[in-house]
């Protein structure tokens, strides 16, 4: 982005919506991949096609599941093909059956790791602040058909274990936690992926390390983590023996190359988020309205996510407005997670009160707004960013006039 397009960007007239050219000339995504070093993984991928052996818990899934337990401090670190397979196998191996507690503020793939084996997921609150599960609105859920409650790390931060283990000690539940966004992240001083019975990692394309698809499973348990070797092989214990129902989860050779690369350049990774997460706050403070979310003190946060709640009242702009204005100049900003899981089939059909006592969940939905990030925005990128926003608080009404007008085109 050159300084020029920023000088031509000042007001709601020189908006792409007013019809001008776009901010950026090629789309800028939520979520575009970290790379690292290239020569890294084409060393690696040779070395694989050199051994010709592709997957089945090979040299490098073995070197990942290595590294993984290193960077964790956890006893296993099993890797998986993505963590919606991985969530599926946690699970299954802890015997989850009846209902679970979770939050309905999360990926969809949350909730259905659960309906996917026919167990009821119980869609809980959050806490207003941290967006997380919120251990009050939890207890109040429990029936004897409880199991479990799964908890989310939400946008590479903790969420309040030590509680919702508390409740889970107190009611003889099981705990679990999705950690898709919280690799590298730690609470009270201990890494995630030591919490709970199991800790479930996505190293999807889009986060901050990846394996183009994967995940993995932690735990301490080393009954559980056989239990979980065994599932994601189909259940097979030798070469002609089944001993366990069982899926595919396996991580191939090629992913786990790319998670290697990954982890090489972690450091670099977040310290590219947190400068990010830096530049955004400077850029944006002073807007009426417009909050970005602060990482606690409670631990360690990969800076993975630019998470902004926007007060449509304060602001005078609503978050769909902003977004209609961002996407017009190429910033594909996304609103995760709206509507909610509750919104979403099949949930609103088998629980359609659930809105009802998700009261800050349905207030989260309509406010949040994602914002790029990683290695592949500048500086001057976010500069540009914040001030597309900055324009359309400033000058509210011209904004809606003009989505509304690009709206009906
Ligand atoms: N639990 C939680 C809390 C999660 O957030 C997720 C996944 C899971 C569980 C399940 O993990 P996995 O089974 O996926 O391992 C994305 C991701 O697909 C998903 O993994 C992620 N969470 C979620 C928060 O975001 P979408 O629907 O936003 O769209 P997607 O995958 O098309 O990616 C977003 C943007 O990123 C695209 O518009 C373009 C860009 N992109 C994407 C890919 C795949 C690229 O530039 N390059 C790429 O290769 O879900």
């Amino acid at each position: 982005m050159s300084l020029a397009v920023l000088e031509r960007k000042q007001c709601a007239r020189n908006l792409a919506l007013a019809g001008n050219g776009p901010a950026f000339a090629a789309p800028l995504h939520v979520g575009r991949p970290n790379v690292g070093d290239r020569s890294a993984l084409h060393r690696r991928i040779d070395a694989a096609l050199d051994r010709v052996w592709l997957t089945n818990n090979g040299p490098l899934v073995q070197e990942f599941e290595g590294r993984l337990k290193e960077l964790t401090g956890v006893r296993h670190c099993i890797p998986v093909c993505n963590a919606t397979v991985g969530l599926e196998i946690a699970i299954r191996a802890l015997d989850l059956s009846g209902e679970v507690i979770v939050p309905s503020f999360t990926f969809i793939a949350t909730a259905h790791a659960l309906q996917w084996q026919r167990i009821k997921p119980v869609f809980c609150d959050i806490a207003p602040n941290s967006h997380h599960i919120d251990p009050s609105s939890v207890e109040k859920l429990i029936t004897p058909r409880t199991t479990a409650i799964l908890g989310v790390h939400l946008w590479g931060q903790a969420c309040e274990v030590e509680a919702l283990g508390a409740i889970a000690r107190r009611h003889r539940l099981e705990v679990l936690y999705d950690a898709a966004h919280a690799l590298g992240c730690s609470y009270g001083g201990r890494m995630i992926g030591t919490f709970g019975r199991a800790e479930v990692f996505s190293f999807h394309a889009t986060k901050f390390v990846n394996t183009f698809e994967g995940g993995a499973i932690a735990t301490n348990d080393d009954d559980l983590a056989a239990k979980i070797r065994l599932m994601v092989n189909f259940g097979f214990a030798g070469l002609d023996r089944v001993v366990y129902i069982g899926t595919n989860g396996k991580m191939s050779e090629i992913s786990a190359a790319m998670g290697l690369t990954g982890l090489d350049c972690m450091e670099y990774f977040t310290s590219v988020n947190y400068q990010n997460y830096k530049h955004y706050r400077g850029c944006l403070s002073g807007l009426p309205g417009v909050t970005l979310l602060a990482p606690d003190s409670s631990g360690k946060s990969n800076f993975q996510y630019i998470v902004l709640e926007i007060d449509a009242l304060e602001a005078g702009i609503h978050r769909d407005d902003i977004m209609a204005v961002l996407h017009s100049e190429n910033v594909l900003a996304r609103r995760y997670f709206y509507p909610g899981c509750h919104r979403m089939e099949p949930y609103c059909s088998l629980d359609p009160l659930a809105s009802e006592r998700l009261q800050w969940t349905e207030r989260l939905v309509n406010r949040i707004l994602i914002l790029p990030t990683g290695t592949a925005v500048s500086t001057s990128d976010i500069e540009l960013i914040a001030t597309l926003i900055r324009i359309a608080v400033q000058e509210p009404e011209e904004c809606r006039r003009l989505v509304r007008a690009h709206s009906k085109m």
